[in-house]
């Protein structure tokens, strides 16, 4: 060892042994950003323009997918040929007759031994025929999103949180309503909207084993242990599982299942703009606060990186993407373009002024670079060139809102995810 300090002292390296892990530089200074060129939605992968409604449909939008499928977060296998579910509760009277309460559990594959989720679902009592509805994924569980005690507590794994109340991986009864503050139920009952909830931890556990656990296993080839680099990571089993989520609505009577919104905070709102790509049934697309992967542009490397996300998260992407870090420009495609895969459905991004890491106006750009596609497809794009005013919400039918305040959801954004909604869905 000695001698090899020595050695360094000499020719002036540092050998890796004395060598911390690089550390991830992060950025948010604009005047630091390196250059940029974003690709074009409307240019075709071999040069050719996109100029009509048809080319969109039949090649570009297919081929934008793809590339998200195969380089970005992993290709999901189909549907199930059969939907198995069994309701196992239909309260008319939940809160305190504010709102009808349906529970059930659907089962992800055909196998009854498979894995399943359960979906909670608040409806308004007073409605006359099917109502369009919110479909959601929670981080700890259908419990924690109103304290209602008919709420079925989760038996699922969870991660140990003091203030969620969960308890060597599992949730506990004061786990009750621990995240209600980002659910008011009663609101969106009252303004005439379904809610439908699903804890994300029921399709795939959020940690990192190789995709042991969750829905993945059951769709390994024989002798094939972990996804391929172009198959589903988490984020796509999450998006499918939502979609899974859709077909039992598309069974439920009281639910408009043509009209049905996929909404997702953070990692889950990189989760519904990716559910909302892939599953065309959705009405709808919200985002809050999806940052990194989700609607901010990768190439600005603003707040989190690529690299920095797929050290953290190594199992929300597919492997494929890891060629990504600190090389964004070689990626075919950046996050306009999978907020430009809703088009000409309605989509809504929503940011918060504090929220640095997740990259506001990048999360702005990517709405604004989506909205030539819906220009071409003829419907309103994005209302506004320059980024708007805090609580100045742009509720075009490819709308921005941000709004003061740090990451998270509050009551007051359902307000502005409702009026979009009254405005384009409704
Ligand atoms: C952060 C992550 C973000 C975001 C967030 C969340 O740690 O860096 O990309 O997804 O978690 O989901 O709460």
């Amino acid at each position: 060892m000695r001698i090899a300090l020595a050695l360094v002292a000499i020719v002036g390296l540092t050998p890796s042994f004395l060598m911390a892990a690089e550390p991830i530089q992060i950025n948010y200074d604009e005047a630091k950003m390196p250059k940029f060129t974003l690709p074009d939605p409307l240019v075709m992968e071999d040069g050719a323009k996109v100029t009509s409604a048809e080319q969109w449909k039949t090649d570009r939008r297919p081929e934008i997918l793809r590339l998200f499928e195969e380089q970005v977060y992993g290709k999901a296998p189909p549907a199930p040929t059969k939907l198995v579910f069994e309701v196992f509760d239909d309260e008319p009277k939940a809160l305190d007759g504010k709102a009808i309460r349906k529970q059930a559990k659907v089962q992800l594959t055909p196998d009854p031994e498979g894995p399943w989720m359960d979906v909670l679902l608040y409806l308004p009592p007073d409605a006359t025929g099917p109502v369009p509805t919110f479909l959601t994924l929670n981080f700890y569980g259908n419990h924690t999103v109103h304290t209602d005690p008919g709420i079925k507590l989760s038996e699922s794994w969870m991660r140990n949180n003091n203030e969620k109340g969960t308890k060597d991986h599992e949730a506990t009864e004061a786990s009750r309503g621990t995240s209600a503050s980002r659910w008011p139920v009663e609101d969106i009952v009252k303004r005439g909207y379904g809610l439908a909830c699903i804890y994300y931890g029921d399709i795939d556990p959020d940690f990192h084993d190789k995709f042991q656990n969750g829905v993945h296993p059951y769709f390994y080839e024989e002798g094939q242990t972990q996804p391929k680099p172009d198959q589903w990571a988490s984020i796509a089993a999450w998006a499918w599982g939502l979609s899974r989520g859709l077909d039992y609505l598309e069974q439920e009577a009281k639910v408009d299942a043509g009209k049905v919104i996929v909404m997702g905070h953070s990692r889950l709102g990189k989760t519904s703009l990716w559910a909302g790509a892939t599953d065309e049934r959705f009405a709808a697309a919200i985002s809050n606060n999806s940052g990194c992967g989700g609607a901010a542009l990768s190439r600005r490397r603003i707040g989190e990186s690529v690299r920095r996300i797929n050290t953290s998260f190594p199992h929300w992407f597919c492997e494929n993407f890891n060629q990504y870090n600190d090389n964004e420009d070689e990626c075919p495609v950046d996050q306009h373009q999978l907020v430009s895969l809703i088009a000409p459905r309605p989509a809504l991004v929503c940011s918060a002024v504090d929220d640095k890491w997740a990259d506001p106006k990048g999360e702005f750009l990517a709405a604004k670079h989506a909205s030539p596609v819906y220009d071409l497809l003829g419907v309103e794009g994005l209302k506004t060139d320059t980024m708007p005013e805090p609580d100045e919400p742009v509720l075009s039918r490819l709308g921005y809102v941000i709004r003061p305040g740090g990451h998270g959801v509050l009551a007051s954004d359902w307000q502005r995810y409702m009026d979009f909604a009254d405005q384009h869905v409704k």
